[in-house]
């Protein structure tokens, strides 16, 4: 098996090998969303009036007086006093049309058999009474209601009964920890909570609940917690508190409720999403109604050439920006069938995936390199076994894709015949700022591609000058776009100091967005992103701030001090290595490993978990005292080491290398 999977490897990577750049299929372009070259010139002849071509995607309750307001800049405003609804315009409006009986979300349970259709109509039901019970509960416009829920169709519902009501939401990953949880509350303000008693992960059910109060026990104000019961007889017999009510009982109170959507300005907060920053405190980011749904609708079309008859598929978790802009917000205002499944890849066999696209003939597939890595592992045989020639698009996100995944998702998932966007944006950036357009671009493997049409993404030194093709550099947002993030939750001055700080020069009213990412440009201004520049490691897609891990390690007994870096991993990307100093009187032993990875695992969740945890004597510093991380993640990737006379200490970085060899 493993021989003949790289026989074949090796053909493909000799036939492919040569090829770096790909045109997309003539089958593809001649029904593409988008195809005429020129939208780069009208957007960038027309801009910021171009963006009217996203706002015209949505229904407006009253029309917007200005595309931009530019005059508060870092500050903008998009489509300034537009008044429109997020959930009429994701739900209502597309049954006006008549479309009432097509399907909104196909939702594939873990345990195989287990799936759920909703329907246009059946959504407008389900959200209208969850909005109504959240009145009923108390929960106002402007209200933050916190969702700590797995990818079950609850989560989508609550998302568009707060946009309904006007109460913005911030959803936790469930893979969270109770802390993340606590924390991210208590930061919003957030008396609401939408949880759930468990759920399944690989046939087991898992307490969820447990978590969750866990994390409400730490959250010093008053909350009022709704619970769905997603595991019915094969739940852990939880009893709710005084401040928990069933999700069931409320919804069947409000039965055939109907609920007006509230009339939102285009610059009122639709959500919060909490993301991972260079110190330990995470961002709260905020997205608003108009520009972010405009946004997310406008690239769900052009990227990921989504209409709405088709069944589209975007495999990453409610949970992250990825889900929210992907699975939610961009295609059920274009009202396509969105697939979400609640399982993960490998369970109960291999071909999960294969399987659910041939099931409901998947037209697009957006996933992340991490998953492609895993299916190349597995083997070809696995999407061999099924019919995947409905899809018509791939698309991959979340961390860069080395070309040798690239070709192979190109060749046995797309059958050489799917264009495949590799789309690099942020949780800031609210949807895709670089990538192909799939009906247009030649693709590069490897490479994301140029800014999208309106998008003035550049590639500078440390002095803010544009670099020569071939070199790298940071990359940079010159222009504002509708998408972007307005500020940090009540942080405005974090806001300043995270983003706009670095390259741009106030005095002059030069306002330049830094993504913190650094990145190479190509002569055809094709940008290929390297990674991230700030302490913001990236774990299967993932991001997670140093910081925020160091500080939960620091937090275990007998750890003095620790230094967090990524280091490469074949399949999830980077890994965490954790070096650790320990206090005196302990021991760097097995026990006190494990319970620094369990300490990791309370704060922040199984995702952040060490890959190797070497104890040290010392740690790399500069004569200033600052850990040289750029040392210790050559180490952990055992790179050849350059100068290390700056530092206080050169001893001590064979010591380290030993450790890191000998583990
Ligand atoms: C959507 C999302 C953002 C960070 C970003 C960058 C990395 C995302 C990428 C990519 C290379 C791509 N990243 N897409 N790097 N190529 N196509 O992932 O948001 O979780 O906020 O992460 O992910 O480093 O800065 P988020």
């Amino acid at each position: 098996m493993e021989g003949d999977n790289e026989d074949e490897d090796v053909q493909l990577e000799a036939r492919l090998e040569e090829q770096d750049t790909f045109e997309p299929p003539e089958s593809f372009v001649e029904q593409a969303n988008v195809s005429d070259p020129g939208i780069y010139d009208e957007f960038e002849e027309n801009w910021p009036d171009c963006w009217e071509r996203a706002a015209n995607l949505l229904d407006w309750d009253e029309q917007y007086d200005q595309v931009l307001d530019e005059s508060d800049a870092p500050f903008y405003e998009w489509f300034v006093d537009g008044k429109l609804n997020a959930s009429y315009n994701c739900i209502d409006r597309h049954i006006e049309e008549g479309r009432g009986d097509e399907v909104a979300i196909e939702w594939v349970g873990e345990p195989v058999d287990e799936t759920w259709t909703y329907t246009y109509q059946d959504l407008y039901e389900e959200v209208n009474e969850l909005a109504a019970a959240f009145r009923e509960m108390g929960v106002g416009e402007d209200d933050v209601v916190t969702m700590y829920l797995p990818m079950i169709p609850e989560l989508p519902i609550a998302m568009l009964a707060c946009a309904r009501i006007g109460a913005p939401h911030s959803v936790v990953f469930a893979g969270f920890s109770a802390d993340a949880l606590a924390t991210r509350m208590k930061s919003a303000d957030s008396e609401y909570l939408v949880t759930c008693d468990g759920y399944y992960r690989r046939g087991d059910p898992l307490d969820h609940l447990d978590k969750a109060n866990e994390g409400l026990a730490d959250v010093d104000h008053d909350t009022t917690t709704v619970v769905v019961d997603r595991l019915g007889e094969e739940g852990f017999g939880h009893d709710l508190n005084d401040d928990q009510r069933e999700y069931a009982d409320l919804v069947a109170d409000q039965e055939g409720a109907e609920v007006e959507p509230v009339v939102r300005d285009a610059e009122d907060m639709l959500f919060l999403m909490y993301t991972s920053g260079t110190t330990g405190q995470p961002k709260g980011v905020k997205h608003t109604t108009g520009g972010y749904l405009s946004y997310a609708a406008w690239t769900t079309q052009a990227v990921l050439d989504v209409e709405p008859e088709d069944t589209y598929w975007c495999s990453a978790d409610i949970g992250w920006i990825t889900g929210h802009s992907y699975i939610v917000y961009g295609p059920l205002a274009l009202g396509t069938t969105s697939l979400m499944y609640e399982g993960t890849p490998d369970y109960p066999e291999k071909d999960r995936m294969w399987e659910i696209v041939e099931d409901y003939d998947v037209n697009q597939l957006y996933t992340a390199p991490t998953a492609i890595r895993a299916f190349m592992k597995w083997g070809k045989e696995y999407p061999a076994d099924h019919d995947l020639s409905s899809l018509r698009l791939l698309g991959t996100v979340g961390e860069p894709i080395n070309p040798r995944a690239w070709k192979w998702y190109y060749k046995h998932i797309g059958g050489e015949d799917c264009p495949i966007v590799d789309t690099w944006w942020q949780t800031e950036t609210g949807g895709m700022l670089i990538t192909t357009l799939p009906g247009i671009g030649t693709m590069k493997p490897g490479s994301a591609g140029p800014p999208l049409p309106g998008i003035d993404a550049r590639i500078v030194d440390t002095n803010g000058e544009r670099i020569q093709a071939g070199q790298a550099g940071y990359l940079t947002v010159d222009k504002p776009w509708p998408g972007m993030l307005r500020t940090l939750y009540k942080n405005d001055d974090r806001f300043i100091d995270e983003y706009w700080r670095e390259y741009s020069d106030p005095d002059s009213d030069k306002w330049v967005y830094f993504p913190e990412d650094g990145a190479k440009i190509d002569d055809d201004d094709y940008i290929t992103v390297l990674g991230r520049v700030d302490d913001v490691i990236n774990v299967s897609g993932h991001r997670l701030g140093t910081m925020e891990i160091e500080s939960a390690i620091v937090g275990v007994s007998g750890v003095a001090e620790a230094a967090v870096v990524g280091g490469d991993h074949e399949m999830k990307g980077e890994a965490v290595y954790a070096y650790v100093i320990t206090e005196d009187g302990y021991e760097g032993d097995e026990d006190l490993r494990e319970q620094i990875v369990a300490g990791v695992e309370d704060a922040i969740g199984p995702i952040a978990r060490p890959e190797q945890v070497v104890f040290t004597d010392e740690l790399p510093k500069t004569r200033s005292g600052k850990i040289m991380r750029r040392l210790l993640e050559d180490i952990a990737n055992e790179e050849e080491l350059g100068d290390t006379s700056t530092l206080r200490n050169p001893g001590v970085v064979s010591e380290i290398q030993q450790k890191v060899k000998g583990d």
